[in-house]
């Protein structure tokens, strides 16, 4: 087992569409084990193939407090969905920053489990929300996606003063 490189916003690699596994083989397994590790070692409870730049229609999920109930979601997709509800998401892509978006209540959704079978299910609460924010990567797009322009303006000046700083820091590091 590994542990991942995970992507960070804006790299563009987030912003790929995966295209989906057709046959469940070996690889696949391995992909999956080494996503989860990667998803531990960063305390997420989710983490799609996207954010380790493999673009390939892979979720895994942990909502549990002892890291000991993975869920593995091959092709994942929403079949449909009922109501909406304010969501407080944060992202692995997206180190400490927290805000609401408008989510789906309750979700049907598809998937094929590790070894090829496909599964039909329902999801609501912090479930049913993982598995959108999980899908939405899989499509290229970020929960920041869904905050009005001006949030994201003053989320990206933050950034890049973030980013600047870092350069800064590194520049000082190195003339000592
Ligand atoms: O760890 C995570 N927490 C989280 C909280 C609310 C809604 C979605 C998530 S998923 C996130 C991990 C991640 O970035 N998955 O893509
Ligand atoms: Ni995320």
């Amino acid at each position: 087992m590994a542990v991942l490189e995970v992507l960070h916003y804006p790299d563009l690699g987030l912003r790929k569409k995966a295209v989906p596994i057709e046959t469940v083989d070996e690889s696949c397994l391995i992909l999956a084990k080494d996503m989860l590790q990667t998803m531990y070692e960063y305390n997420g409870i989710g983490l799609a193939s996207t954010q380790v730049n493999v673009h390939k229609r892979l979720v895994v999920i942990d909502l549990s407090e002892d890291k000991n109930e993975a869920i593995y979601l091959i092709n994942p997709e929403i079949l449909s969905s009922e109501g909406t509800k304010e969501s407080q998401e944060g992202c692995l892509s997206l180190p400490e920053y927290y805000d609401t978006v408008i989510r789906a209540e309750r979700i049907t959704y598809r998937f094929q489990d590790l070894e090829g079978k496909v599964i039909k299910s329902e999801a609501d609460g912090l479930l049913s929300v993982c598995i959108q924010h999980e899908i939405d990567h899989l499509d290229g797009k970020l929960f920041i996606d869904y905050l009005s322009p001006m949030k994201r303006r003053r989320l990206r000046k933050k950034l890049e003063k973030q980013e600047k700083q870092e350069k800064q820091e590194k520049h000082q590091a190195k003339i000592l």
